[in-house]
């Protein structure tokens, strides 16, 4: 019925370039999806499961944090990358302990991301020990004592390093805290530090709460969305939807990318028979935006705003808004009349009319949304970025008002919940002293290592057991020849996971794989069905049941490794009840309810029709819990990216057929890229001014301000619509060029969107 699992790796010879899409989503997107999905799952499971994405009763989609449209939800919200998501996890592929004796690990550091992942789900609990050729089965309470042994063995508890990607659901994040600052360490690095860390740190410092203000229904209310550095099209592919309704109740949209992406450009909505037809344009107006010139925009924008108020006083500078509520006012309006609007031409690339028409919309709008992700957060100045973005809005009395506020689009389906539960290297005192208070135990004050420092301390010997709550730790973090010795140099790696990855080939000197019930899947714990909990981009919160038949009676859920583990760890007397956590979920949410703020009657609460929406001060009410009581106007020097001669900027980014580090297939068909994934798209008149053609080889060499260099080989030169000095190239490839300290100030989150590169000619070695 379905398809075998792909023999062959990529072929990057085979790689085809078409003329990029001019329309998004339409019926393409369903077939393309049904077919990935029956290849995986066949026709029932396939009809069973997808009838069940994002239903009440059934299961969140493991794809990304957009929220559900509340009160109406359709029929089955339709969308190509989450049918995707699903048929990947859903898969009836399977690595079992044959495949593993199969192929040695040597042969397995051989093959590419995309075909470790394409050979299905992992059934049993595998080690690798030192000196092993292959993974062999272990049974779940060895693994449990070997991992309990060597946390034992360390010096110190913050030798432990403990990460986790967005998938986990809130029950585990809550557990796997718990356990976590039980031992004794705040090493809790997660996929947030290199995703919206920016966000969090900007929106804390401005607003006091590092969370979006908005909800989904304030979309049909505003009447100005800005959508910067960010790609729906394919990422949030059910925010297209929403900006369609918005549209159609008169917002206008303006898209600030310096990519004409094609899902904000045309889309058409496979929700709807009009949708089969004719599509629209998203985007009303698109600001092709040089790579880091966003800041620079927004003050730009900030100094219009200030001319036009002067032209007509009284009516721009929401000024009710900004003395009752904000502190910093004078010094960001000196700051901002002082802005040079011919440097801010420079910077972003764009024309004076283009900032002045972008300005007169949103000195004219009533309610401004602002909407963004990686284009923002992962770079040098992407905090102060934030920042600014939240200025004018602050500005503007756009916050805490329907159809207004800010909007960072999380990715992960529970990155944000996962905050919320505890997963954070540095959580408030307020967070620490319940936990402590609830549980018995003295949780550690310290801060704790966040994703680039915890590479550091693998590195340098000090991070000695590195523990993977999901994820692909060796391929989405930057510098990967170092991160992969880093994880080498580790005693043991243990890797909770659903599928194979590069973080399983790429091992210290002993490693586990811990095989885990995905979201899908159907997990029952002493005989009753469990559900879990998720939180998305707009702080709802509510439930998922997996229904699914799990592919193996080996998989247990992240819940039960949990708690497993901590019995194992701590002994039989430990203050915290594990084993009864385990064997009632009802049991961790009444815990959460006790602990994390705005939870309270969690149980309850998240059984309601839309589940529930967690508290944020600003957006409920008005309050700013700052240091200063109020919305902080920040203000901030100008900074943004001149080019070298000679040289590129160059942004890492996802083509429209991955999942982060899970190659789903080589199709990235609104660019008009197939068959393989590395290329360079570069400006045609770059490539010729650079002295090269398009198609030719090309070697990618990073440079460094310290002088170091990184280099990738064997690129294939795309001409494509993008300023004059940009780049762009697809991620998990092209991470070995990103220095481990190239990090944006005060979220240390890698720099993945502004890397300075030359290009040289690919010499063939045979
Ligand atoms: N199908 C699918 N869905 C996903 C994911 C996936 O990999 N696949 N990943 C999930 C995750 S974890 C996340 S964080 C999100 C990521 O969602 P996105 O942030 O949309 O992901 P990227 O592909 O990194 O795209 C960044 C966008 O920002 C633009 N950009 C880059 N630099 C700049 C800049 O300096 N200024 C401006 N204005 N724009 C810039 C790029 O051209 C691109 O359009 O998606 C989530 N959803
Ligand atoms: N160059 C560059 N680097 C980047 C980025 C970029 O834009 N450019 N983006 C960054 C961003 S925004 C993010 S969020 C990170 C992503 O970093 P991660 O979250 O670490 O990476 P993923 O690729 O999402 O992880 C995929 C793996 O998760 C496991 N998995 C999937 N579902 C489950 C589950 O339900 N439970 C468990 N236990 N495991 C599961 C599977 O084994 C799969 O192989 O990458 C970052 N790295
Ligand atoms: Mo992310």
């Amino acid at each position: 019925m379905h398809r075998a699992a792909p023999k062959s790796d990529i072929d990057e010879s085979e790689l085809t370039v078409t003329a990029p899409k001019t329309e998004a989503a339409g019926v393409k997107a369903v077939t393309v999806a049904l077919e990935r999905a029956v290849e995986e799952m066949g026709v029932v499971r396939t009809a069973r499961t997808l009838a069940r994405v994002n239903q009440r009763h059934g299961f969140d989609c493991p794809g990304c944090a957009w929220p559900e449209p509340t009160g109406r939800r359709r029929p089955a919200e339709f969308c190509e990358n989450g049918a995707k998501a699903v048929a990947e996890e859903a898969t009836l592929r399977t690595v079992t302990p044959e495949f593993f004796a199969a192929h040695s690990i040597d042969e397995l550091a051989g093959k590419s991301g995309y075909w470790l992942g394409q050979q299905g789900r992992l059934t049993h609990p595998m080690v690798l020990r030192e000196g092993d050729t292959h993974y062999t089965p272990i049974a779940w309470d060895d693994a449990y004592r070997l991992i309990a042994e060597q946390l034992k063995a360390l010096d110190s508890p913050d030798e432990a390093v403990f990460y986790t990607s967005g998938r986990t659901a809130n029950e585990t994040a809550f557990l796997y805290q718990l356990l976590v600052r039980s031992f004794g360490t705040n090493n809790l690095p997660d996929c947030s530090n290199m995703c919206h860390e920016s966000s969090g740190t900007a929106l804390t410092s401005s607003i006091g709460i590092g969370k979006g203000s908005v909800t989904i229904d304030d979309f049909t209310s505003a009447d100005l969305i800005i959508v910067a550095g960010q790609n729906p099209g394919t990422n949030h592919p059910r925010m297209l939807s929403a900006l369609g309704d918005a549209k159609a109740h008169g917002a206008k949209i303006i898209a600030v990318n310096p990519l004409p992406e094609t899902g904000l450009l045309g889309f058409k909505d496979p929700q709807t028979v009009k949708g089969l037809t004719g599509g629209v344009s998203i985007a009303d107006d698109f600001l092709q935006i040089r790579l880091g010139g966003d800041m620079a925009l927004f003050q730009g924008l900030g100094k219009l705003l200030f001319d036009a108020e002067d032209r007509a006083p009284g009516t721009v500078v929401d000024r009710a808004f900004v003395d009752a509520h904000t502190a910093s006012f004078a010094e960001y309006e000196k700051h901002m009349r002082a802005v040079d609007l011919t440097v801010v031409e420079r910077a972003t690339g764009l024309s004076r009319d283009d900032l002045e028409r972008t300005a007169r919309l949103l000195a004219e709008s009533k309610a401004v949304i602002i909407c963004w992700a990686m284009g923002l957060t992962q770079q040098v100045h992407g905090v102060a970025t934030i920042e600014e973005a939240t200025n004018l809005l602050l500005l503007r009395g756009m916050i805490g008002k329907p159809g207004a506020g800010v909007c960072p689009v999380r990715g992960h389906s529970n990155v944000q919940g996962d905050r919320t539960m505890g997963i954070w290297e540095k959580m408030p005192e307020t967070f620490l002293a319940a936990l402590d208070r609830e549980f018995g135990i003295t949780s550690p004050r310290e801060h704790g290592f966040d994703t680039v420092n915890a590479i550091r301390a693998m590195r340098d010997g000090r991070g000695k057991v590195f523990f993977g709550m999901g994820g692909n730790f060796v391929s989405a973090t930057p510098d990967t020849e170092v991160t992969e010795a880093a994880l080498r140099n580790c005693e043991l790696t243990v890797q909770v996971s659903t599928k194979l990855n590069r973080s399983h080939v790429v091992h210290g000197r002993t490693a586990l794989i811990l095989p885990t019930l995905g979201r899908t899947d159907e997990d029952t714990q002493n005989g009753v069905r469990q559900q879990v909990s998720v939180e998305d981009s707009m702080s709802m919160v509510h439930l998922s049941t997996g229904r699914l038949t799990p592919v193996s009676d080996e998989l247990r859920s992240e819940v039960a490794i949990v708690c497993e583990l901590a019995q194992q760890l701590f002994g039989p007397d430990h203050s915290v009840p594990w084993a009864e956590l385990q064997r009632d979920y009802d049991k961790i949410r009444d815990a959460i309810a006790q602990v994390v703020p705005g939870c309270a009657d969690y149980n309850a609460k998240v059984r309601g029709r839309n589940g529930f929406q967690l508290p944020h001060p600003p957006r409920d009410a008005r309050e700013f819990r700052t240091a200063t009581g109020k919305a902080n106007f920040a203000v901030n020097d100008l900074h943004w990216l001149p080019v070298p001669e000679g040289r590129l900027i160059l942004q890492t980014l996802r083509s429209h057929d991955q999942y982060n580090t899970t190659i789903y297939g080589l199709d990235d068909r609104y660019r008009g890229i197939h068959n393989g994934r590395r290329v360079v798209l570069v400006n045609p008149q770059d490539i010729t001014a650079l002295g090269f053609a398009e198609d030719d080889l090309v070697d990618v060499i990073s440079e460094f301000g310290d002088g170091t260099e990184r280099r990738v080989t064997g690129f294939r030169l795309v001409g494509y619509s993008t300023p004059r000095g940009n780049a762009a190239a697809y991620y998990p490839e092209t991470n070995p060029l990103i220095p481990l300290d190239h990090v944006a100030l005060r979220s240390n989150t890698p720099v993945s969107k502004a890397v300075t590169i030359r290009l040289e000619p690919h010499v063939h070695t045979a």
